[in-house]
Protein backbone atom coordinates (compact mmCIF):
# COMPACT_ATOMS: atom_id res chain seq x y z
CA UNK A 1 0.00 0.00 0.00
CA UNK A 2 1.30 3.82 -0.81
CA UNK A 3 1.23 5.64 2.26
CA UNK A 4 0.12 9.47 1.51
CA UNK A 5 2.88 11.57 1.93
CA UNK A 6 3.37 13.38 4.76
CA UNK A 7 5.40 16.27 6.82
CA UNK A 8 5.64 15.06 9.93
CA UNK A 9 5.59 11.51 9.38
CA UNK A 10 6.70 9.22 6.13
CA UNK A 11 5.62 5.67 8.54
CA UNK A 12 2.35 5.62 10.42
CA UNK A 13 1.49 2.88 12.30
CA UNK A 14 0.02 -0.44 11.04
CA UNK A 15 -3.08 -0.36 11.11
CA UNK A 16 -4.23 3.64 11.55
CA UNK A 17 -5.67 5.98 9.09
CA UNK A 18 -3.30 8.71 9.68
CA UNK A 19 -3.85 10.86 6.69
CA UNK A 20 -6.78 8.78 5.02
CA UNK A 21 -9.08 12.39 5.75
CA UNK A 22 -5.81 14.53 4.69
CA UNK A 23 -3.03 15.33 5.48
CA UNK A 24 -3.38 17.47 8.11
CA UNK A 25 -6.43 16.11 9.15
CA UNK A 26 -7.26 16.65 13.12
CA UNK A 27 -10.98 15.71 13.30
CA UNK A 28 -10.45 11.86 12.63
CA UNK A 29 -13.49 9.95 12.29
CA UNK A 30 -15.91 12.58 13.10
CA UNK A 31 -15.09 13.29 9.11
CA UNK A 32 -17.58 9.88 8.57
CA UNK A 33 -20.55 11.80 9.83
CA UNK A 34 -21.34 13.10 6.50
CA UNK A 35 -24.58 15.06 5.12
CA UNK A 36 -26.25 11.82 4.28
CA UNK A 37 -24.69 10.16 7.34
CA UNK A 38 -26.77 12.73 9.37
CA UNK A 39 -29.78 12.69 7.08
CA UNK A 40 -30.22 9.36 7.80
CA UNK A 41 -29.75 9.77 11.72
CA UNK A 42 -32.57 12.60 11.69
CA UNK A 43 -34.58 9.52 9.68
CA UNK A 44 -34.39 7.90 13.28
CA UNK A 45 -36.51 10.62 15.05
CA UNK A 46 -40.01 8.97 15.34
CA UNK A 47 -41.62 10.61 18.49
CA UNK A 48 -39.62 13.61 19.10
CA UNK A 49 -39.11 12.86 21.98
CA UNK A 50 -35.37 13.55 23.88
CA UNK A 51 -33.32 12.47 26.47
CA UNK A 52 -30.69 14.51 28.26
CA UNK A 53 -27.73 12.44 28.33
CA UNK A 54 -25.14 14.16 30.68
CA UNK A 55 -24.73 13.72 34.51
CA UNK A 56 -25.08 16.87 36.65
CA UNK A 57 -21.05 18.32 36.38
CA UNK A 58 -19.99 18.25 39.92
CA UNK A 59 -20.97 14.27 39.93
CA UNK A 60 -19.35 11.44 40.75
CA UNK A 61 -18.08 14.29 43.25
CA UNK A 62 -15.63 14.70 45.99
CA UNK A 63 -12.32 15.15 45.20
CA UNK A 64 -10.65 11.75 44.54
CA UNK A 65 -6.76 11.92 45.94
CA UNK A 66 -5.80 9.10 42.92
CA UNK A 67 -7.25 11.61 40.44
CA UNK A 68 -5.72 14.81 39.17
CA UNK A 69 -9.28 15.92 38.36
CA UNK A 70 -10.90 17.91 40.70
CA UNK A 71 -14.54 19.07 41.30
CA UNK A 72 -15.54 22.51 39.41
CA UNK A 73 -15.76 25.05 41.89
CA UNK A 74 -18.27 27.94 40.99
CA UNK A 75 -16.97 31.87 42.92
CA UNK A 76 -18.47 34.90 41.84
CA UNK A 77 -16.54 37.50 39.53
CA UNK A 78 -15.73 41.02 41.60
CA UNK A 79 -15.91 44.07 40.01
CA UNK A 80 -14.84 47.29 41.66
CA UNK A 81 -15.03 45.80 44.80
CA UNK A 82 -17.93 44.18 44.44
CA UNK A 83 -18.40 40.74 44.42
CA UNK A 84 -21.61 39.68 41.91
CA UNK A 85 -23.46 37.16 43.82
CA UNK A 86 -27.25 39.00 44.41
CA UNK A 87 -25.59 42.09 43.56
CA UNK A 88 -27.57 45.59 43.52
CA UNK A 89 -26.40 46.87 40.00
CA UNK A 90 -29.00 49.47 40.01
CA UNK A 91 -31.10 50.63 42.76
CA UNK A 92 -33.67 48.14 41.21
CA UNK A 93 -31.95 46.05 39.69
CA UNK A 94 -29.51 42.87 40.73
CA UNK A 95 -27.21 40.54 38.83
CA UNK A 96 -24.85 36.98 39.58
CA UNK A 97 -22.03 36.51 37.39
CA UNK A 98 -19.49 34.01 38.05
CA UNK A 99 -16.08 32.03 37.22
CA UNK A 100 -15.57 28.52 37.03
CA UNK A 101 -12.46 26.37 38.31
CA UNK A 102 -13.50 23.26 36.10
CA UNK A 103 -11.04 19.56 35.27
CA UNK A 104 -12.87 19.55 31.80
CA UNK A 105 -12.63 15.67 31.87
CA UNK A 106 -14.23 15.12 35.58
CA UNK A 107 -17.87 14.53 34.55
CA UNK A 108 -19.47 13.88 31.14
CA UNK A 109 -17.04 14.27 28.77
CA UNK A 110 -15.21 13.93 25.13
CA UNK A 111 -11.70 13.36 25.17
CA UNK A 112 -10.10 15.39 22.52
CA UNK A 113 -7.58 13.34 20.12
CA UNK A 114 -4.72 15.34 22.14
CA UNK A 115 -5.80 13.12 25.28
CA UNK A 116 -3.66 10.30 24.06
CA UNK A 117 -0.39 10.04 22.28
CA UNK A 118 3.10 7.57 22.46
CA UNK A 119 6.06 7.16 21.36
CA UNK A 120 6.74 6.45 17.69
CA UNK A 121 9.28 5.97 14.93
CA UNK A 122 7.39 8.25 12.14
CA UNK A 123 10.29 8.02 10.07
CA UNK A 124 11.61 4.69 10.31
CA UNK A 125 15.00 5.83 11.30
CA UNK A 126 15.24 3.97 14.36
CA UNK A 127 14.29 7.42 16.33
CA UNK A 128 10.56 7.34 18.23
CA UNK A 129 9.30 10.64 18.82
CA UNK A 130 6.23 11.34 21.41
CA UNK A 131 3.17 11.99 19.16
CA UNK A 132 -0.41 12.02 18.53
CA UNK A 133 -3.11 11.15 15.95
CA UNK A 134 -1.59 12.02 12.64
CA UNK A 135 2.04 12.67 13.54
CA UNK A 136 1.39 15.80 15.55
CA UNK A 137 4.26 15.93 17.80
CA UNK A 138 4.47 16.87 21.66
CA UNK A 139 6.64 20.15 22.63
CA UNK A 140 6.09 21.51 19.12
CA UNK A 141 2.15 21.10 18.06
CA UNK A 142 1.60 20.44 21.63
CA UNK A 143 2.55 23.16 24.07
CA UNK A 144 2.95 23.65 27.93
CA UNK A 145 4.99 25.93 29.99
CA UNK A 146 8.49 24.77 31.41
CA UNK A 147 7.11 23.64 34.28
CA UNK A 148 4.61 21.37 33.28
CA UNK A 149 1.58 24.23 34.35
CA UNK A 150 -0.06 25.85 31.42
CA UNK A 151 -1.15 23.56 28.58
CA UNK A 152 -2.26 24.21 24.62
CA UNK A 153 -2.91 21.90 22.07
CA UNK A 154 -2.08 23.90 19.36
CA UNK A 155 -3.34 20.78 17.25
CA UNK A 156 -6.07 18.27 18.31
CA UNK A 157 -7.96 20.07 20.49
CA UNK A 158 -11.33 19.90 21.20
CA UNK A 159 -12.15 22.52 19.42
CA UNK A 160 -11.37 20.60 16.24
CA UNK A 161 -14.33 18.53 17.23
CA UNK A 162 -16.58 21.22 17.96
CA UNK A 163 -16.40 22.33 14.76
CA UNK A 164 -17.77 19.97 13.49
CA UNK A 165 -21.65 19.77 15.45
CA UNK A 166 -21.11 16.37 16.55
CA UNK A 167 -24.58 15.49 15.12
CA UNK A 168 -25.69 12.18 13.82
CA UNK A 169 -26.68 8.46 14.41
CA UNK A 170 -26.13 6.79 17.62
CA UNK A 171 -26.63 3.32 18.40
CA UNK A 172 -26.89 1.77 22.10
CA UNK A 173 -25.62 -1.50 22.88
CA UNK A 174 -27.28 -1.97 26.51
CA UNK A 175 -24.90 -4.16 28.48
CA UNK A 176 -26.62 -4.29 31.77
CA UNK A 177 -29.25 -5.78 29.53
CA UNK A 178 -26.40 -8.54 28.28
CA UNK A 179 -24.87 -9.26 31.44
CA UNK A 180 -26.21 -7.41 34.49
CA UNK A 181 -25.06 -4.39 35.92
CA UNK A 182 -21.73 -5.96 38.01
CA UNK A 183 -18.29 -5.57 36.53
CA UNK A 184 -17.98 -7.85 33.59
CA UNK A 185 -14.57 -7.16 31.10
CA UNK A 186 -16.39 -7.37 27.95
CA UNK A 187 -14.57 -8.70 24.68
CA UNK A 188 -14.81 -8.76 21.05
CA UNK A 189 -17.00 -11.78 21.50
CA UNK A 190 -19.17 -10.68 24.16
CA UNK A 191 -19.69 -7.51 22.35
CA UNK A 192 -20.79 -9.53 19.00
CA UNK A 193 -23.06 -11.37 21.06
CA UNK A 194 -24.56 -8.51 22.92
CA UNK A 195 -24.92 -6.54 19.55
CA UNK A 196 -26.25 -9.92 17.99
CA UNK A 197 -28.73 -10.04 20.83
CA UNK A 198 -30.44 -6.78 20.79
CA UNK A 199 -29.90 -6.76 16.77
CA UNK A 200 -28.23 -3.26 16.92
CA UNK A 201 -27.21 -2.61 13.33
CA UNK A 202 -24.10 -0.53 13.42
CA UNK A 203 -23.44 1.63 10.47
CA UNK A 204 -20.04 3.24 9.10
CA UNK A 205 -20.27 7.05 10.86
CA UNK A 206 -22.89 5.85 13.44
CA UNK A 207 -21.73 6.87 17.27
CA UNK A 208 -21.37 3.68 19.57
CA UNK A 209 -22.87 4.05 23.19
CA UNK A 210 -22.45 1.54 25.58
CA UNK A 211 -24.77 1.65 29.17
CA UNK A 212 -23.13 -0.55 31.64
CA UNK A 213 -25.00 1.00 34.98
CA UNK A 214 -21.83 2.49 36.17
CA UNK A 215 -23.49 6.08 35.73
CA UNK A 216 -26.44 4.51 37.66
CA UNK A 217 -24.13 3.67 40.43
CA UNK A 218 -22.48 6.96 40.52
CA UNK A 219 -25.91 8.77 40.42
CA UNK A 220 -27.44 6.91 43.17
CA UNK A 221 -24.38 7.47 45.31
CA UNK A 222 -25.08 11.56 45.26
CA UNK A 223 -21.50 13.17 45.21
CA UNK A 224 -20.21 10.91 47.66
CA UNK A 225 -18.46 8.23 45.45
CA UNK A 226 -17.49 5.33 46.95
CA UNK A 227 -14.71 3.62 44.65
CA UNK A 228 -14.31 0.17 46.27
CA UNK A 229 -18.02 -0.29 45.19
CA UNK A 230 -17.82 1.63 42.05
CA UNK A 231 -14.62 -0.84 41.23
CA UNK A 232 -18.02 -3.59 41.09
CA UNK A 233 -19.71 -2.05 38.96
CA UNK A 234 -20.26 -1.52 35.26
CA UNK A 235 -19.05 -3.59 32.41
CA UNK A 236 -15.61 -1.86 30.65
CA UNK A 237 -14.23 -3.07 27.65
CA UNK A 238 -11.08 -5.30 27.34
CA UNK A 239 -8.86 -2.68 25.72
CA UNK A 240 -5.88 -5.69 25.06
CA UNK A 241 -8.37 -7.81 22.65
CA UNK A 242 -6.88 -7.18 19.62
CA UNK A 243 -10.15 -8.62 18.16
CA UNK A 244 -12.45 -6.22 19.61
CA UNK A 245 -9.68 -2.95 18.66
CA UNK A 246 -9.85 -4.53 15.14
CA UNK A 247 -13.76 -4.71 15.44
CA UNK A 248 -14.12 -1.02 15.66
CA UNK A 249 -11.48 -0.22 12.87
CA UNK A 250 -13.74 -2.42 10.93
CA UNK A 251 -17.11 -1.01 11.83
CA UNK A 252 -16.81 2.62 10.79
CA UNK A 253 -18.03 4.28 14.13
CA UNK A 254 -16.88 7.56 14.39
CA UNK A 255 -16.83 7.74 18.26
CA UNK A 256 -17.51 4.67 21.39
CA UNK A 257 -19.45 6.30 24.51
CA UNK A 258 -19.67 5.27 27.52
CA UNK A 259 -21.64 5.77 31.06
CA UNK A 260 -18.21 4.25 32.82
CA UNK A 261 -15.20 6.34 33.80
CA UNK A 262 -12.81 5.05 30.30
CA UNK A 263 -14.88 2.84 28.17
CA UNK A 264 -12.49 0.59 28.33
CA UNK A 265 -11.09 -1.09 31.89
CA UNK A 266 -7.69 0.22 33.74
CA UNK A 267 -5.34 -2.97 34.44
CA UNK A 268 -3.00 -0.99 36.07
CA UNK A 269 -1.20 -4.20 37.54
CA UNK A 270 -1.05 -6.49 34.31
CA UNK A 271 -0.98 -3.73 31.80
CA UNK A 272 -0.72 -5.22 28.23
CA UNK A 273 2.29 -5.68 26.24
CA UNK A 274 2.96 -3.14 23.41
CA UNK A 275 1.89 -0.05 22.08
CA UNK A 276 -0.78 1.55 24.74
CA UNK A 277 0.28 -1.14 27.24
CA UNK A 278 -1.92 0.90 30.10
CA UNK A 279 -5.02 1.82 27.94
CA UNK A 280 -4.88 -0.13 24.41
CA UNK A 281 -8.30 1.24 23.56
CA UNK A 282 -6.84 4.53 24.03
CA UNK A 283 -4.45 4.29 21.68
CA UNK A 284 -5.99 2.73 19.03
CA UNK A 285 -9.18 4.87 19.02
CA UNK A 286 -7.42 8.38 20.05
CA UNK A 287 -4.00 7.79 18.63
CA UNK A 288 -4.29 5.41 15.49
CA UNK A 289 -7.75 6.12 14.67
CA UNK A 290 -8.82 9.48 15.41
CA UNK A 291 -12.24 7.61 16.99
CA UNK A 292 -13.04 10.34 20.20
CA UNK A 293 -14.23 8.50 22.87
CA UNK A 294 -17.02 9.93 25.54
CA UNK A 295 -17.00 9.19 29.20
CA UNK A 296 -19.35 9.13 32.15
CA UNK A 297 -22.56 10.18 30.14
CA UNK A 298 -25.82 9.61 31.52
CA UNK A 299 -27.33 6.80 29.85
CA UNK A 300 -30.39 5.18 31.96
CA UNK A 301 -32.94 6.92 30.74
CA UNK A 302 -32.31 6.23 27.05
CA UNK A 303 -31.40 3.14 27.63
CA UNK A 304 -34.59 1.95 29.47
CA UNK A 305 -36.80 3.56 27.03
CA UNK A 306 -35.08 2.34 23.80
CA UNK A 307 -35.30 -1.01 25.58
CA UNK A 308 -39.13 -0.21 25.73
CA UNK A 309 -39.83 0.04 22.41
CA UNK A 310 -37.23 -2.09 21.12
CA UNK A 311 -35.06 0.76 19.48
CA UNK A 312 -31.37 1.38 19.13
CA UNK A 313 -30.80 4.17 17.07
CA UNK A 314 -31.69 7.78 17.78
CA UNK A 315 -30.28 11.16 16.50
CA UNK A 316 -27.74 12.28 18.90
CA UNK A 317 -26.17 15.73 19.15
CA UNK A 318 -23.22 16.20 21.42
CA UNK A 319 -21.07 19.31 20.56
CA UNK A 320 -18.19 19.95 23.47
CA UNK A 321 -17.04 23.11 24.40
CA UNK A 322 -15.49 25.34 21.30
CA UNK A 323 -12.32 25.81 23.39
CA UNK A 324 -9.60 26.18 22.08
CA UNK A 325 -6.16 23.96 22.98
CA UNK A 326 -7.78 21.47 25.44
CA UNK A 327 -7.12 17.98 25.75
CA UNK A 328 -11.54 17.03 26.56
CA UNK A 329 -14.72 18.73 27.31
CA UNK A 330 -17.67 18.64 29.32
CA UNK A 331 -20.49 18.24 26.89
CA UNK A 332 -24.09 18.16 27.48
CA UNK A 333 -25.30 15.80 25.19
CA UNK A 334 -29.17 15.32 23.53
CA UNK A 335 -30.55 12.22 22.08
CA UNK A 336 -34.07 12.58 20.00
CA UNK A 337 -35.74 9.51 19.12
C1 LIG B 1 -7.60 8.61 31.50
O1 LIG B 1 -8.01 8.46 32.63
C2 LIG B 1 -6.18 8.46 31.15
O2 LIG B 1 -8.37 8.97 30.53
P1 LIG B 1 -9.93 9.05 30.34
O3 LIG B 1 -10.40 10.43 30.63
O4 LIG B 1 -10.08 8.78 28.89
O5 LIG B 1 -10.58 8.03 31.21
Amino acid sequence: MIEPANPRWTRRPEGSNWGDFGPDDQQGRMNLITPEVRLAAMREVREGKLFMLSLPLDFPGGDDEHSPRKAPRLQSNSLGGHNLCNHPITPTDLTCDDTVTLSLQYSTQWDALVHWGRQFDVHGDGNPVPVYYNGYRAHEHVLCDADGSGFKAAALGIENMATTGVQGRGVLVNLVKAFGPERRWIDHDMLMQAIDEQQVEIRQGDMLLLYTGYGDAVMAMNRQPDEAKLAQVGAVLRGADERLLDWIKASGVAAIISDNQAVEGFDLENPADGPGGMLPLHDRCLFMLGVHLGELWWLKDLAEYLDAQGRHAFLLTAPPLRLPGAAGSPTTPVATV
